[in-house]
């Protein structure tokens, strides 16, 4: 029998059902299921953490690249981050969540961000390497989230995926440059291919049938793809483009399949993955003790416009009631 919250909520889940049966837009205004509300927090700041944290491998070579045109690419790519990061949160805050709170979740590690953002960038050629292969993924993964049901997300998606795709092209573009230079800067290429491609798999998230979230999140349309499908995707459109580029990715059970119309391919090391999303991963902790410290040292920042507005505010008042 249902309780009388439930029988209240019968004709708003109706609503509900038949928007996303018809394949349109939830809005923040719109009535929506509990469950619903968190998964998309719990993704939409997921993903807002994983720009954030994205901009410390980058970041980490802007004082040392190679020539000012390189340093001024990686400065515009690693600003983008930041203003991914921006929407996402904004997104995520229509569903009634504060960015403050989310930071302090993610510093205190009570929200996940990307794993791929706990390895190292050893060498120039993983800048390259990140905006190839990891760019890469992200587009594959966040094309799809274009039409993901919640409006707010699906639209911040679009202008993202953009940017994304600019940056694809560079790291590919900075990669074909390495690759028509010195053998030294060849094997330095093949060296950081080696160590991103599994990582970059691994961003898809576990395989479908260690998936918590992904029958329910299709439902709701709010994941459009399940993991190991856009993972194959991912696959298949980067072998040709390594090699064109002239690289080889480290996995010997990488093979083409006729009759599937797809590449076969190994599987990943799936307890590296857990470690890594348990926050035992090679820089885990270096990542959010620096954005510790960012949130930190900004707080005067936050003060000052906090500040400002209110006084701003206070003034537009006394303008409205002059005569
Ligand atoms: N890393 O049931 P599942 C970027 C967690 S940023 C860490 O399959 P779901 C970029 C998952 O959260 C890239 N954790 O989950 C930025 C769940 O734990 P909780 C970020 C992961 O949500 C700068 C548990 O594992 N992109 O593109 O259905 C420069 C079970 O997983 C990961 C996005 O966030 C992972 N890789 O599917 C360059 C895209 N995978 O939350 C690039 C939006 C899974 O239950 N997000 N987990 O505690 C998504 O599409 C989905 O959330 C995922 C996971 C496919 C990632």
């Amino acid at each position: 029998m249902p309780s009388p919250a439930d029988v209240h909520d019968v004709p708003l889940q109706e609503t509900f059902d038949a928007t996303i049966a018809a394949e349109q837009r939830i809005e923040p205004r719109d009535w929506m299921p509990d469950g619903y509300r968190k998964t998309l927090i719990r993704q939409i700041a997921q993903h807002a953490h994983s720009e954030i944290i994205g901009m410390q491998p980058e970041g980490n070579w802007l004082t040392r690249a190679p020539s000012l045109r390189r340093k001024a690419i990686l400065t515009a790519k690693v600003q983008d981050e930041a203003g991914h990061g921006m929407y996402l949160y904004s997104a995520a805050e229509t569903l009634g969540v504060d960015r403050e709170d989310l930071t302090t979740k993610l510093i205190e590690g009570r929200q996940k961000y990307s794993s791929i953002f706990n390895y190292p960038t050893l060498t120039y050629a993983d800048v390259g390497t990140i905006g190839w292969l990891v760019d890469g993924a992200a587009i594959c993964n966040q094309v799809p989230l274009c039409r993901s049901s919640f409006g707010p997300y699906a639209r911040a998606m679009i202008r993202v995926c953009k940017e994304e795709s600019f940056h694809q092209r560079q790291g590919y573009e900075l990669l074909t440059t390495m690759m028509r230079g010195t053998d030294e800067q060849r094997a330095m290429v093949q060296e950081s291919v080696n160590r991103w491609w599994w990582p970059a798999l691994m961003m898809f998230g576990p395989p479908d049938d260690q998936s918590p979230n992904t029958a329910q999140s299709m439902a709701w349309g709010v994941k459009r793809h399940t993991n190991d499908e856009l993972r194959q995707r991912f696959v298949d459109m980067s072998i040709p483009q390594a090699q064109a580029l002239g690289v080889t990715f480290p996995d010997p059970d990488l093979a083409w399949n006729a009759e599937r119309g797809s590449y076969d391919f190994g599987e990943p090391d799936w307890s590296e993955f857990m470690a890594i999303v348990k926050g035992n991963g090679p820089t885990n902790l270096a990542r959010i003790a620096r954005r510790r410290a960012a949130h930190e040292d900004g707080a005067w920042v936050r003060e000052a416009a906090t500040a400002f507005a209110a006084k701003q505010a206070g003034q537009t008042r006394s303008e409205e009631v002059q005569p």
